[in-house]
């Protein structure tokens, strides 16, 4: 039985990652942060099934220390202060969590277990600025938020750690991807909720920012699968992970609203509070290479995604009712 070790199992990614390494027959150890209280909404599911472990991202002996005695065959490092927006009022704090958390856990992996595979959840934010489209393994980072510099720095360091240190190290660049468990401040899920409530009478309107950056939204449940396919592999590489197609969060918000048969332009206000002080404008992927060398490919398309989004928030006002 192989040991698989997850930092931000509590998380969407991690949540359903898990699933899919226990299905698989892995067992899973989680590493959660200590809390004073449990809200593991997520794994709720799963608790009987995984091992969870204390430890931080921002404290090396206790990274160090679950990896010595946990001695997992694979790695997912998931943990990150994740919401792009929050990068910019805490920005050291992201820097300490997103970019130097990655280096003290490819350090607990080089002492505590230097022959296990480790997958750092890299991101398109590192695109940025728009270089060329579709963005692939070759485009250039020229990240446009403290988040995306974070993450420059963690895919970066992983990068070196492999060609320093010899280790199975890999990044996988995914673009966003989505979910019912996606977090409630990501702009997708608040949409998606917000018409839910709408719908039911419970909210009257639902401010947004800008409604013209694009986006390659897919599932995160696909893409957990390209994880766990990167680190099958013979030799370490980095891969882009997307759909290769791209939509608007208007078109988001169109979509959404249409399905419960409203239209957004009666509950949409656009606010100054959710405009960033630095936009990523357009995103798509090339996902070729990871459809050649990993044979993975997008299950879901966009329109049933958000379909199955606001059917899954609906149906969770309504059980509340
Ligand atoms: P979430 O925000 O849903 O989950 C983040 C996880 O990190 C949570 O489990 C959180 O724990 C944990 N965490 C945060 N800080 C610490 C810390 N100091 N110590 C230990 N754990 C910590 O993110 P996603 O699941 O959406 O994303 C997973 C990873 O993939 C992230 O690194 C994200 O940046 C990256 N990514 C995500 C994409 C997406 O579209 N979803 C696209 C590309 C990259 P807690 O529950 O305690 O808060
Ligand atoms: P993103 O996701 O920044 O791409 O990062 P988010 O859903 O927060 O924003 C997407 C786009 O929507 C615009 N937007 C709004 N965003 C939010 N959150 N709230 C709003 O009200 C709103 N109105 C418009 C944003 O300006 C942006 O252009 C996600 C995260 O999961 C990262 O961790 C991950 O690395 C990247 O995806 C790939």
């Amino acid at each position: 039985m192989k040991t698989a070790l997850i930092t931000g199992i509590t998380g969407q990614d991690g949540s359903y990652l898990a699933e899919l390494l226990l299905a698989k027959g892995y067992r899973v150890v989680g590493v959660v942060r200590r809390s004073s209280t449990t809200p593991y909404e997520r794994i709720a599911h799963l608790v009987d099934r995984v091992e969870l472990v204390s430890a931080d991202l921002l404290d090396q002996t206790s990274l160090t220390d679950v990896v010595h005695e946990t001695q997992p065959d694979e790695i997912y490092n998931l943990a990150a202060q994740s919401f792009v927006q929050t990068s910019w009022t805490q920005p050291v704090l992201t820097g300490e969590f997103t970019a130097l958390g990655v280096t003290r856990m490819l350090e607990a992996m080089r002492k505590a277990a230097p022959k296990s595979r480790f997958y750092q959840a890299s991101s398109s934010e590192q695109f940025g600025k728009v270089i060329e489209t579709p963005q692939r393994e070759s485009t250039p980072f020229y990240p446009r938020s403290p988040y995306g510099v974070a993450k420059v720095y963690g895919h970066w360091i992983t990068v070196n750690y492999r060609e320093s240190f010899n280790l199975f190290a890999v990044s996988g660049i995914l673009f966003n991807h989505e979910s019912p468990r996606r977090g409630l401040e990501f702009v997708t899920r608040k949409i998606t909720d917000a018409v839910a409530r709408i719908k039911l009478g419970l909210q009257h309107e639902l401010r947004l920012g800008n409604l013209e950056a694009r986006r390659d939204w897919g599932f995160a449940g696909d893409y957990v699968d390209a994880m766990w396919r990167m680190l099958q592999l013979d030799e370490p590489d980095d891969f882009v992970i997307g759909t290769g197609e791209t939509y608007s969060v208007r078109d988001f918000c169109v979509a959404a609203f249409g399905a419960v048969d409203l239209d957004y332009l009666e509950y949409v206000k656009q606010d100054e509070k959710f405009f960033r002080p630095a936009e990523v404008d357009l995103l798509v992927a090339d996902p070729s290479k990871a459809e050649q060398r990993l044979g993975w490919t997008p299950k879901v398309p966009f329109a049933e995604l958000v379909s199955m989004m606001v059917a899954a928030d609906l149906a969770r006002y309504q059980r509340q009712r």
